[in-house]
């Protein structure tokens, strides 16, 4: 397709996802009369009495945090997974009314003491000290044998729900795979038996020969805007080197994913000059007890800004009833992304 076509509606497939979205570049013309979120802005208070992730503070139920000095995982006090649940009572339900035991941990992790930091705004060291307990925690939960899934998943900014700026993730380990990781899983299997290759390792080839696409990279890491994406800045981090999961990391590897990380998210914030709201989370392979050759570590940045810090795409109408849609080309996208400085504006 000529960079001319992609002026012009079209739609294009996620092999992930087994899913198509339509692009309407031409959209982001039209006049905007509805809400206008009030943008994030860089909070300097290092340390809030009132936080309940904050080093000595008082959390749900009275626990006391530890004087924490670089990371601190706890289990979440109000886990959406309990590690004992019983099965539901289901004999005599009709067939449509299908209910399953989910047992389960959930923890959350805090990345920093300091209150006011954002992975953007930390020492890269620092972030590799979080990487290692990621890997750390995806080890020691998947070798429970009632777990079959560990997802980790930061919420940035309120924007996107989370419920407190400290920073910190959430792990939610899981006795079923979760339907998005199940689907990417049937997705590379079946790619890889019609190919005989790697979904993604073939992807990456086809981003480094485009070039278009791509936002930043390292030794061990490339960062694109997915061909395929449906958030406005949406993002793709691949491992180059075919790996499956974090517990397989070479010590470059985790160094490698730690620079990634600031390097995606510095960009973001530079994009507005404001601190950028997201979702974001790893893929990996899911510990039920198979081999997973086909599975390729990545993690997907889902962030909801369209044109401007205080403005954020909606997934209504079209896009809940139909399929997703985008206004903007992932290249013009991945094009701003790339143009920014790569060092925090604030830290100039
Ligand atoms: P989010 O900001 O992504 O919502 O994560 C914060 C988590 O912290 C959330 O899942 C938990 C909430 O249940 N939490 C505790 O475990 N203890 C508390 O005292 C408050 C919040
Ligand atoms: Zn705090």
């Amino acid at each position: 397709m000529s960079d001319t076509a992609y002026q012009f509606p079209h739609r294009r497939y996620n092999p992930l996802r087994q899913q198509w979205v339509l692009i309407s570049p031409h959209r982001t013309q039209r006049p905007w009369q509805g809400e206008v979120n009030p943008s994030s802005g860089f909070s300097d208070v290092h340390y809030d009495p009132t936080c309940y992730l904050c080093p000595c503070n008082e959390r749900a139920g009275g626990h006391l945090n530890p004087n924490y000095e670089n990371v601190f995982i706890f289990d979440n006090d109000y886990a959406a997974l309990l590690p004992d649940s019983p099965a539901p009572q289901t004999s005599g339900m009709p067939e449509l009314l299908r209910a399953e035991q989910e047992r389960g941990r959930c923890r959350v992790l805090c990345f920093h003491p300091d209150h006011s930091l954002t992975v953007a705004l930390m020492e890269e060291q620092d972030i590799l000290g979080v990487v290692n307990a990621w890997v750390e925690q995806y080890k020691e939960l998947s070798a429970n044998p009632e777990i079959r899934h560990v997802q980790i998943f930061e919420n940035r900014g309120a924007m996107m729900g989370a419920s407190n700026p400290h920073p910190h993730c959430q792990i939610w380990a899981t006795e079923h795979v979760p339907d998005e990781p199940a689907l990417e899983t049937e997705s590379q299997k079946a790619y890889k038996a019609e190919h005989g290759s790697c979904l993604l390792c073939d992807y990456l080839k086809t981003e480094t020969d485009a070039k278009t696409r791509i936002v930043c990279e390292n030794d061990e890491f490339l960062a694109v805007v997915p061909w395929w994406a449906v958030w406005p800045f949406e993002t793709l981090v691949l491992a180059k080197k075919h790996v499956g999961s974090m517990a397989e990391f070479s010590d470059a590897q985790r160094a490698a994913l730690a620079n990634i990380l600031k390097q995606t998210t510095t960009r973001y914030d530079n994009l507005f000059e404001t601190s950028f709201p997201y979702t974001m989370g790893f893929h990996q392979t899911p510990c039920d007890g198979e081999e997973h050759g086909e599975w390729h570590f990545h993690a997907h940045y889902y962030p909801p800004l369209l044109r401007s810090a205080t403005v954020r795409k909606f997934m209504v109408g079209f896009e809940m009833l139909g399929m997703p849609q985008r206004d903007i080309t992932p290249e013009s996208a991945a094009d701003r992304l790339r143009s920014v400085a790569a060092v925090h504006f604030t830290k100039k």
